[in-house]
């Protein structure tokens, strides 16, 4: 089975928490600071693996983990980090998170992108000193791994295309110049996944994909429609195959026009590609005219007539097209942050969304005073009392972020 877009959850370890530990000093009433750090979790990587040809694991399975940080300990022993988890992906794969927007276009090996980053480590006590406070008793939680929905699509890596109505001898003209070896059958549709081969010939050598048959309406969706016209997104040459067999509803001349248009509907830029047109089946019937009409090359896939001339032909194009844009060499988006936090009012109260904010009250006790105090004053220096009045909070208000709620006390302006 051929997989070409599945959708996957990914999870980043959690952080491990900081520790509250003092050991006995003398001359202190309460000891010396002596909590570790929590272990940062791990976070997700897809990387590029030649290896790997289709996604079908993912559909098999789309949950993965990385691993979590452990705890911190006493004696300032910090906990160890989360195992990172690499998953191998084809190379073509485009990422797309839920938001519909392309984080990455994993084409060379080895080209990674860490898709969820792994929980910060809680930093333990040891770690508050300073000097107005020597033996401070707060420790900090660790962060919660992320964890993303995305999409991953496969789009083929293939220098040229074969473009045709089904039936118009794709499958077979693939099979006769390459070792691909897909099904061949006198009936439309029989190709339903993308094949692949490597045309190799005098010297010269390209990849050429056989697609699924395109019908009129492919690029709204008809026959197999957008699924794999997506596969001819990275071809970068179309070879464009009519049937001038009678069994074929519409002509030769009219499968060139609707080829054409429902390309170019679907993407106007694949639409401009180079390409060759050829005439197939030129064993069977007499094409000349109509080549010469169509400015096509009569070929036939069966008993091998125009082949060589017309993969130069192709071989050519090819050549040409890199020169002028070398291939991509595709690419990982480096997303900003976003904003640290975000106000919406919700039943009875406010939220605070947004990582900054969570950080800022992940304390583990939160009942003590000293970090209920951190707490407050985090939050103030993130802006967050300034955007609640803003939204309309009133003390008294009840604030919510993550499993945390509090009573809205805005720092009052100094009177005068
Ligand atoms: N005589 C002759 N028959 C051909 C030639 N090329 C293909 N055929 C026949 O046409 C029929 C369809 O060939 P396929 O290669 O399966 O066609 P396709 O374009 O891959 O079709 P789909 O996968 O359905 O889109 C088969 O019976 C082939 O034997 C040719 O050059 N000459
Ligand atoms: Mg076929």
């Amino acid at each position: 089975m051929f997989v070409d877009r599945v959708r996957v959850n990914l999870r980043a370890g959690n952080g491990g928490a900081g520790v509250v530990s003092f050991v006995r000093a003398k001359g202190k009433p309460k000891g010396k600071p002596t909590g570790g750090n929590g272990g940062p979790g791990g976070s997700v990587y897809l990387r590029a693996d030649p290896s790997v040809a289709t996604l079908l694991r993912y559909q098999r399975n789309p949950h993965y983990a990385a691993g979590h940080g452990t705890h911190g300990q006493g004696d300032v022993r910090h906990g160890k980090s989360g195992e990172a988890l690499y998953l191998p992906v084809p190379l073509g794969t485009v990422v797309i998170d839920d938001e519909g927007t392309m984080v990455a276009d994993l084409v060379e090996e080895g080209q990674e992108i860490e898709v969820v980053k792994g929980g910060r480590g809680g930093r333990g006590n040891a770690a508050f000193v300073n000097p107005s406070n020597r033996a401070p008793s707060v420790a900090e939680q660790g962060e919660y791994g992320r964890s993303e929905w995305l999409t991953l699509e496969l789009k083929l890596l293939a220098d040229a295309a074969l473009i045709g109505f089904p039936n118009a001898g794709k499958s077979t003209f693939i099979s006769k110049v390459s070792a691909a070896k897909p099904k061949i059958a006198d009936y439309p549709f029989t190709t339903l996944v993308p094949n692949l081969g490597v045309v190799s010939f005098d010297g010269r050598e390209f990849v050429l994909a056989d697609i699924p048959g395109l019908i009129e309406g492919a690029a709204s969706g008809k026959g197999l429609g957008h699924e794999f016209l997506r596969h001819v997104e990275r071809a970068r040459v179309l070879v464009i195959l009519l049937d001038p067999s009678p069994m074929q509803e519409r002509s030769p001349q009219e499968q060139l026009h609707i080829l054409r248009r429902e390309i170019a509907d679907y993407a106007s830029e694949i639409g401009a590609r180079p390409s060759i047109v050829l005439l197939n089946k030129s064993d069977l019937f007499d094409v000349t005219d109509l080549a010469t009409a169509l400015d096509a090359t009569p070929v036939s896939a069966i008993s091998g007539e125009g082949i060589r001339e017309s993969l130069h032909a192709i071989a050519d194009l090819v050549d040409e097209a890199e020169r002028i844009a070398p291939l991509r060499k595709g690419y990982v988006l480096h997303r900003p942050l976003g904003p640290t936090f975000t106000v919406r009012s919700e039943e009875g109260g406010w939220r605070i969304e947004g990582l900054a904010a969570e950080r800022a009250v992940a304390f583990a006790d939160l009942t003590l005073p000293e970090a209920a105090d951190m707490a407050a004053w985090r939050l103030s220096r993130l802006g967050v009392d300034q955007a609640l009045l803003e939204a309309g909070a009133i003390e008294g208000d009840e604030v919510r972020i993550g499993e945390i709620s509090f009573e809205f006390t805005p720092e009052r302006e100094e009177e005068e």
